[in-house]
């Protein structure tokens, strides 16, 4: 599936450190250890509805880890695919009478859109659930092959209790998985399963629902096994860096790693991220919900995409935030008192600013203390003034090249 247009990198002098990232599994700050070509994985939209803040946080996220590993010297392959097919968007497009296939290819239009204004690196692969269908069913009838899957009137479920390693990533116990899982899309509730946690890997065809050919049947795939069948085929096993937000911890992220464990023997992926959610009016910023800012509508009304990355960039990943009225007023402050200082003819010298905002970012993504790196060189550039004739362009690159924001 086509991906979005590139924004322009400009080159920074020297080199960053290595990227430290928190792994959820192991509940620790760990340094990626890459090779030439760094391997990531974030989970894209379900394309019923536009992209709000959430998402964008969240991708922001991966776009940030991204920078840092480039600005380290790696190539990196960022895997990202597209929930093209799936019980939400079938209810959406019924609901409104919209073919789900026009109701799609419209929403990750403009999430396309969006991705690009605020300055997102696309991913090398852009990928689609729709398109995968044969690479999807060939790894549940991988699976099926191990003889940890089994079936329901054409429906396949992946045995949790041959699932090894279920719950090292989350660390939920039985309880709490349950939870989850009806709430996260899930069956509990289907009485003719072995064990209520086990997982859909491939739905039979039902009447009036789209449907495909493959070894297991007519039908479509379950939801975890696209993003394990995706991210093994264009990434292979144990890569950097996987992940998505928070919700998608247990099960999304679980049963897919217990997938991949199952067909490859190994882990998917080395580092395990998650983005905190963001809310709005103390909930969670949910198409569910419908409490949504949605990005193109920001865009609509006039604000620039640098102040909405801005914005977004005062949050730490990790830390659930709430939208509220004062972060564009904030994002505008800021922007306004960075454009002042970077059309100075001099200022204060720019090599520590970059080396802070490198600092700050490779220790965890640290957007807040990037940004008060160059706030501070802003003020002193403002107040006291400077001498270094060069510093201006040399923060204008740092902060275009490392944080996504060109001023
Ligand atoms: N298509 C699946 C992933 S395979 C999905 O979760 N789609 S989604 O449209 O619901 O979400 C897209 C991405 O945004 C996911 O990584 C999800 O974890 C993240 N996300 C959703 N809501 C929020 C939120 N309120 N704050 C932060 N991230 C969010
Ligand atoms: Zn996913």
């Amino acid at each position: 599936m086509r991906s979005w247009s590139a924004p322009d990198i400009v080159p920074l002098p020297g080199t960053g450190g290595p990227l430290r990232v928190h792994d959820t599994a192991t509940g620790r700050i760990r340094t990626t250890t890459p090779g030439p070509r760094a391997g990531m994985y974030a989970c894209g939209i379900t394309p019923y509805d536009a992209a709000h803040l959430g998402h964008a946080f969240t991708y922001l996220a991966f776009d940030l880890a991204n920078r840092v590993w480039r600005d380290a010297g790696h190539d990196v392959n960022y895997v990202q695919n597209t929930t093209d097919i799936d019980d939400p968007l079938l209810e959406r497009a019924a609901a409104t009478g919209v073919d789900w296939r026009d109701l799609a290819h419209r929403e990750i239009d403009v999430f396309r859109e969006d991705m690009a204004a605020l300055r997102i690196i696309p991913p090398t692969s852009y990928v689609g659930v729709v398109e995968s269908v044969d690479l999807i069913s060939d790894l549940a009838a991988r699976i099926r092959g191990t003889g940890a899957a089994y079936e329901i009137d054409g429906d396949l479920y992946f045995s949790a209790a041959e699932a090894t390693g279920l719950g090292e990533i989350s660390h939920l116990d039985r309880d709490q998985m349950l939870e989850l899982f009806g709430e996260r899309g899930g069956d509990p509730g289907r009485t003719d399963k072995k064990d209520p946690l086990d997982w859909l890997l491939w739905r039979a065809e039902r009447p009036g629902e789209p449907s495909w050919d493959s070894p297991l049947g007519r039908g479509r795939p379950g939801w975890h096994i696209e993003c394990s069948a995706i991210a093994l085929d264009r990434l292979g096993p144990a890569f950097d860096l996987n992940g998505g937000g928070s919700d998608l911890i247990f099960p999304h992220h679980e049963m897919g790693a217990a997938e991949t464990r199952c067909a490859t023997g190994g882990p998917n992926a080395h580092n395990h991220l998650h983005v905190g959610m963001v809310g709005l009016d103390g909930e969670k910023m949910s198409k569910s919900q419908g409490n949504l800012v949605f990005v193109s509508r920001l865009r609509e009304q006039g604000v620039e995409p640098a102040v909405i990355r801005l914005a977004m960039l005062d949050h730490h990943y990790r830390t659930p935030w709430e939208w509220t009225d004062a972060e564009l007023p904030r994002a505008t402050a800021r922007a306004d008192r960075w454009r002042a200082a970077l059309a100075l003819g001099a200022a204060p010298e720019a090599a520590p600013v970059l080396a802070a905002v490198r600092a700050a970012l490779a220790e965890d993504l640290d957007s807040p203390a990037a940004l008060a790196a160059v706030d501070a060189w802003a003020d002193t550039a403002l107040g006291e003034g400077g001498t270094d004739t060069g510093a201006p362009a040399l923060v204008r690159a740092t902060v275009d090249t490392l944080l996504g924001v060109a001023l």
